[in-house]
């Protein structure tokens, strides 16, 4: 994955930042509530390892770093001390690292790689094969049959030879359509894991229009190879011009910025999502650790946002969501471009 490793370029414990991201890769691989709480506290020390200035010294110093706890900085000063990582070596079991590669098949997680691992597939060929009597759903077929594809940056120039190709489609079955690409091609990256396109529509007349995203959607699949998912899954229809703002936001990222302006929004009473920043919020009684402690987790997004946001839809008043300038402002969130929003 280039993606976590290369964002800021080498900083001064560069050598601490890349054994600990290889561990958390590793508690990413298993499926539990303890691995999830490590992965969380790994990546905020590890935003914070990155954005110390100097080499670690000492464990005291160590401490002194946003997000080290002292288990943290122990591994730290091993890392310093020894070049090695103990932990590491005892995480790196053979399932561990099967689980790891058939997570790289779309729509396989922890869960389903570890029950691959115990009905005895090791490889892909075995995946392929159903052995051990395991079934496959159609995405994961396709995930299979496109693996090392869907796991391959492509360069920039590709996503904008395939969204010019796109673009001119949307734009005949309806002129009024915005059409852009988010993602890490608006933050200027030069390789990109997939092509993120918004589509929203002024709706004078109230309508979502979603007809016309229905008959792009089959043009569409004219050009693509496979569609997963019958693309339902994938796809937030009917984004509304007027959450525009909210929705370049969300979908521009990184996720690691929309964390973080997510959690100044709650912590000031707001809610925010792909749809607009919300006042007024009567929060969910089970979120609301998220409230009241700055430090817990943003749950998953596929638990946030749909529940989160049908909640607060229902019961907080739109603030903002025109455009990402105003949101930012009442955040007071400094303007920063999209090039400038990693985390
Ligand atoms: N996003 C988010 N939280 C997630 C997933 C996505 O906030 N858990 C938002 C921010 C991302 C954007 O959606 O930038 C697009 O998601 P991608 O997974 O496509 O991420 P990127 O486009 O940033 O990177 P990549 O080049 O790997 O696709
Ligand atoms: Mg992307």
């Amino acid at each position: 994955d280039t993606k976590d490793g290369k964002k800021d370029g080498p900083c001064a414990n560069q050598d601490v930042v890349d054994k600990l991201l290889e561990l958390k890769k590793l508690h990413e691989a298993h499926a539990t509530n303890e691995d999830h709480w490590r992965v969380y506290s790994y990546n905020k020390s590890l935003k914070g390892i990155r954005d110390y200035p100097k080499r670690i010294k000492s464990f005291d110093e160590a401490r002194t770093i946003y997000g080290v706890g002292e288990k943290t900085a122990r591994k730290i000063m091993e890392i310093i001390d020894k070049g090695t990582l103990d932990r590491i070596r005892f995480e790196k079991t053979e399932k561990t690292q099967v689980a790891m590669f058939f997570m790289g098949i779309y729509g396989v997680g922890p869960a389903i790689a570890e029950n691959w691992y115990n009905a005895g597939c090791r490889t892909l060929e075995d995946v392929k094969a159903g052995k051990g009597g395991i079934k496959l759903t159609a995405a994961q077929s396709i995930g299979l049959e496109y693996y090392s594809d869907i796991n391959t940056r492509m360069p920039r120039s590709e996503v904008e030879e395939i969204f010019n190709m796109i673009k001119p489609i949307a734009l005949e079955i309806d002129p009024d359509l915005y059409i852009e690409v988010m993602g890490s091609f608006r933050r200027g990256r030069a390789d990109c894991g997939d092509i993120d396109i918004l589509i929203t529509r002024p709706t004078a007349d109230g309508r979502t229009h979603r007809e016309n995203y229905d008959d792009l959607e089959l043009i569409y699949r004219g050009y693509v190879a496979r569609a997963l998912t019958g693309c339902e899954a994938n796809r937030s229809v009917g984004t509304l011009l007027a959450s525009r703002g909210a929705a370049l936001l969300y979908y521009t990222g990184d996720d690691g910025f929309n964390r973080s302006v997510r959690l100044k929004a709650n912590r000031m009473g707001y809610s925010l999502n792909q749809r607009g920043l919300y006042g007024g919020v009567v929060r969910n009684p089970c979120n609301r650790r998220q409230k009241t402690n700055a430090g817990a987790p943003d749950p998953p997004p596929s638990v946030t946002i749909s529940p989160t946001a049908e909640f607060s839809l229902s019961l907080g008043n739109i603030i903002a969501s025109e455009t990402e300038q105003e949101i930012l402002a009442i955040l007071n969130v400094p303007w920063q471009e999209p090039h400038e929003r990693i985390r």
